[in-house]
């Protein structure tokens, strides 16, 4: 493949989705080396052709607000590859979101959904919705009139959607009541969600749990040891949330989290149950502030306007958004002695944090990898769907956990690079591409 061609018609393509061609910008790099020793995927075009989306819906989504008003959002879906199985991926409900938000994610997702060893295609979803301030009621209506046009391109076969940012168990409750409603059927259209429903154990701490899982083996792979060290995590809701409650677990001490609104210090840890529930009630009372949490808990500091990177830690975990962690924030980090960085959030950190912190040979894994076992157990849970019956917790925890060794060992096997040092963006990004790739050979082209 020739990169340089490659970048340039990406680039040219795309235009105004700096997001989906930062994302494909860092596959295409790490993956080219991989791709020229190996000639059949130029000969089917794989790489361009997943470079296209299979499918992109979008549309409006009008509801009427508490005082009588109608209200309009943009509704989309984007279907971007289901060679190894049904579009699998979340909905986010921020303002932030545009069609370039959900390329990059859809295409980040087909890779992750590779390396979970389940048969999951990537795909996602969401809407320019923002909760802050919506009544219930408000909120309901908006899922309603969401589902109704997304129902259309959906089912249990095809494309299996579930929570992200802003879409947590209520607003899955509602979305799943009305493609009841609508289709008749009571089916695993969605996952995340609720256990009297065929939601799954595990699966609200899963990408928290995880990419604590798949950090172990960062730190195994360099004779190291969680207990005791320090970690700053961004973000206050449920990634960070189950990532708080599984670092504490196993003696490691978070010291800072983080909203929109500052930063959260902490020196003696937020580590009781009483202080990590509190994360999850500040996320849920939707009003999108951590400054609360110092005025609840006389050891934490709350500093406006700060991320959580201006900590001295060895563990950075940004749980919030893509890119909420830059160059500047990662060469702090760097002269503050940080060992590892997990990126949590889907492309959580900008790419020139990527390359400083690789330079500085930081332990770094891309959210694909850590952030997978989130997908993973929303796979379990189709399964178990399928399956019509529930496994226990300490069973979808022990096939959690299987999954994110398998997908650490797999970067380590297509990362490492010559001096020893793992490579994990490499790493993840090969190992992504190469079941995607054998199956897209597999089922040939139409023409
Ligand atoms: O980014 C992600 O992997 C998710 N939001 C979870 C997707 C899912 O289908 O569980």
């Amino acid at each position: 493949m020739d990169l340089k061609k490659l970048t340039a018609d990406l680039e040219a393509k795309n235009p105004a989705q700096p997001l989906y061609i930062q994302a494909a910008k860092e596959v295409l790099e790490t993956i080219v080396d991989f791709v020229n020793e190996n000639p059949k995927y130029d000969k089917y075009a794989i790489v361009e052709r997943i470079l296209e989306p299979e499918r992109i819906i979008k549309f409006k989504v009008t509801w009427v607000d508490d005082k009588g008003n109608i209200q309009i959002n943009r509704g989309y879906r984007v279907q971007h590859n289901m060679a190894i199985g049904p579009y699998k991926g979340g909905i986010r409900f921020h303002k932030s979101v545009t069609e370039d938000t959900m390329k990059f994610l859809a295409f980040e997702q087909t890779f992750k959904n590779s390396l979970t060893t389940l048969p999951m295609g990537g795909g996602k979803g969401g809407s320019d919705f923002d909760q802050t301030g919506k009544s219930e009621g408000e909120v309901m209506r908006f899922c309603q009139a969401f589902m109704t046009e997304l129902q259309k391109y959906i089912g249990p076969e095809t494309d299996v959607p579930a929570g992200d940012i802003g879409v947590g168990g209520r607003e899955i409750g509602f979305m799943y009541g009305q493609y009841k409603r609508l289709r008749g059927e009571h089916v695993g259209v969605l996952t995340g969600k609720g256990l009297e429903w065929g939601g799954s154990l595990i699966r609200p701490e899963a990408t928290g749990f995880g990419s604590v899982y798949f950090l172990e083996g960062m730190l195994a792979a360099k004779k190291d040891k969680l207990a005791g060290k320090r970690v700053a995590l961004s973000g206050f809701g449920n990634v960070a949330w189950g990532a708080a409650l599984k670092l504490t677990e196993l003696g490691a001490k978070v010291v800072a989290i983080s909203g929109p609104d500052g930063a959260i210090v902490d020196e003696e840890g937020i580590n009781t149950p009483e202080k990590i529930n509190y994360m999850n009630e500040l996320n849920q009372t939707r009003n999108n502030v951590v400054a609360p949490f110092a005025d609840k808990f006389k050891s934490a500091k709350f500093f406006p306007g700060k991320k959580s990177w201006e900590t001295k830690v060895d563990i950075a975990m940004p749980c919030a958004i893509q890119n909420e962690l830059n160059g500047d924030d990662a060469a702090l980090l760097i002269k503050n002695g940080v060992k590892y960085v997990v990126e949590v959030s889907n492309m959580g950190c900008t790419a020139d944090a990527v390359t400083a912190l690789q330079k500085a040979k930081v332990s770094f894994a891309p959210g694909k990898a850590a952030n997978a076992g989130g997908v993973a157990t929303s796979g379990l849970e189709m399964s178990q769907n399928a399956m019509k019956l529930s496994w226990s917790a300490k069973e979808v925890d022990e096939k959690l956990n299987g999954i994110m060794n398998s997908i650490h060992a797999n970067c380590v096997k297509y990362g490492t690079e010559k001096d020893g040092y793992i490579n994990y963006v490499k790493g993840a990004n090969i190992a992504g591409f190469i079941k995607v790739a054998e199956a897209m050979i597999a089922q040939g082209v139409a023409y």
